[in-house]
């Protein structure tokens, strides 16, 4: 069946968000907070392992800091404060065009937008992150390109659970094999393939080694005429460059996903 909707992941897949972006807008709410941690690359890598910013500092306390208790108020509200700066602090990171779209993303989306394919995104970021960054490397107008935003806390588990992927198909009123997901990594791959959808992944610095049990294909970018992408498993005939046709061809060899996968 050909498909009808991509569904984007934004984290490590749009654009390079994590080390350089979403991390010092982290150790920034930290400083301005008085608090003395500090999340290097490497640990930071560990910490990716838990989708949600919220979630992550949560996290991060629960296994480094385990004795620090707010001065005043709960915890939670604690969290969703510090949460609330560094996402303030992203947000400019983002204005000061910080951070591009990865190769390949442009031209995906203005050819799946020209043969008439519908645009969604699936991310664990915060909604404010996702206009932000869209504004900032395309521009105002490309925020309606996406019929669904679904971002966030939006739904009440975040990937590896399905449902984000589960809201968004809903939102297009579209099923799983009229649709393909793709993503960065296997919180994301797991939640969409347990949404019943075929998944591509583009791989970056911190997944890499990720095991991406039976992605649709993995290549390391979309690739670009004078960037090729490499394909790391699944159809060879995807490369130089992911496009739609070329998907369309290819996923029509694909068998639909089974309820159990
Ligand atoms: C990646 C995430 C997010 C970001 C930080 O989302 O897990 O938590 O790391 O953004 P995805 P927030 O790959 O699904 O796009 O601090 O806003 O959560
Ligand atoms: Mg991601």
């Amino acid at each position: 069946m050909n498909i009808k909707a991509l569904i984007f992941d934004v984290d490590g897949t749009l654009a390079d968000t994590e080390r350089d972006g979403h991390r010092p807008a982290f150790n920034m709410s930290f400083a301005e907070a008085g608090l003395d941690w500090y999340w290097s690359p490497e640990l930071y890598g560990e910490l990716l392992s838990v989708t949600g910013g919220k979630e992550r500092i949560l996290y991060y306390l629960g296994h480094h800091r385990p004795e620090f208790r707010p001065e005043q108020g709960a915890l939670e509200e604690f969290v969703a404060g510090l949460h609330r700066c560094k996402t303030r602090h992203y947000l400019e990171l983002l204005k000061h065009g910080e951070i591009p779209l990865r190769p390949g993303v442009t031209r995906l989306l203005n050819e799946a937008r020209t043969s008439g394919l519908r645009l969604a995104i699936a991310t664990t970021t915060t909604p404010e992150n996702v206009t932000g960054l869209l504004r900032s490397t395309l521009g105002e107008d490309a925020i309606r390109w996406f019929e669904v935003i679904a971002a966030g806390d939006v739904v009440p588990a975040k990937k590896p659970a399905p449902d984000i992927y589960l809201y968004a198909m809903a939102q297009l009123g579209l099923q799983p094999e009229e649709c393909l997901a793709i993503e960065d990594s296997d919180n994301g791959l797991i939640a969409a393939r347990t949404a019943r959808l075929q998944t591509l992944i583009t791989v970056n610095d911190y997944t890499r080694e990720h095991e991406f049990a039976e992605a649709f294909a993995i290549v390391d970018h979309l690739g670009e005429p004078e960037n090729p992408c490499h394909v790391l498993s699944g159809d060879a005939g995807l490369s130089p460059m992911i496009t739609i046709d070329a998907l369309q061809a290819s996923l029509m060899t694909q068998r639909p996903l089974s309820h159990t996968a």
